[in-house]
């Protein structure tokens, strides 16, 4: 399988994965601007969508969307815990989580990082995180990762979003068990894998 990511955006998330699980997978990296893959293929002919992450499954058939590809991925290895069974509850808490941060956090750093974006609207943006994040700290106390002590595929999305704070400005030392959780979870051995081989550490 392939996965193309670009570095540090989103597509890490499924990086991290893919490595806490042990799947060996090849990984292309995609000029998000130019559209167009390290090999030199258009990335529009590989995701009409034009964004990372896109799983390429052995079949030829790809997988969008980054919480859809994190759980294909955990279910290749179901003994890594990264997702839980399919039916029991602790299955749908993680969605519920994948789904929190796709919705309340991801899209809100979109429009920050885009410099045509007023200001006006990134102060707002940053205000709407501020109260996901005073929210999310209440959550995060006591536990090492968002369902206790088992690392999740809902960590490596989160965590990947945590990670872009400092470059639009927002200071997670407010949020002391965010940041320690940020923290926490770069450390994980497979996750500073992921990080080097995408050149970010
Ligand atoms: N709904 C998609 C959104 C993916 C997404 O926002 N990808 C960004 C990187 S974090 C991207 O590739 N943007 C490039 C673009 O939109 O031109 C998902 O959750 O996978």
């Amino acid at each position: 399988m392939k996965l193309y990511f670009s570095p540090g955006a989103c597509s890490l998330s499924p990086h991290i994965v893919s490595r806490e699980a042990g799947i060996p997978l090849e990984y292309e990296q995609v000029d998000n601007r130019e559209k167009k893959t390290k090999s030199g293929a258009d990335f529009w002919s590989i995701n009409p969508k034009g964004y990372v992450p896109v799983l390429e499954i052995d079949n030829g058939q790809c997988l969008t969307e980054g919480p859809a590809i994190v759980q294909y991925l955990a279910d290749q290895k179901p003994a890594s815990g990264l997702m839980p069974a399919a039916g029991t509850l602790d299955r749908y808490r993680v969605q519920e989580w994948l789904n929190f941060v796709t919705s309340e956090l991801h899209k809100s750093y979109g429009p920050i990082f885009r410099p045509t974006t007023p200001d006006e609207y990134k102060k707002i943006s940053k205000e709407n995180l501020g109260k996901r994040f005073d929210w999310l700290d209440k959550q995060l106390a006591g536990k090492q990762y968002l369902m206790g002590d088992q690392f999740t595929v809902a960590d490596a999305y989160l965590f990947t979003v945590l990670r872009w704070s400092p470059r639009v400005e927002i200071d997670l030392a407010k949020w002391p068990n965010v940041k320690a959780y940020v923290d926490r979870v770069a450390a994980r051995p497979k996750v500073q894998e992921a990080l080097k081989a995408e050149g970010l550490q």
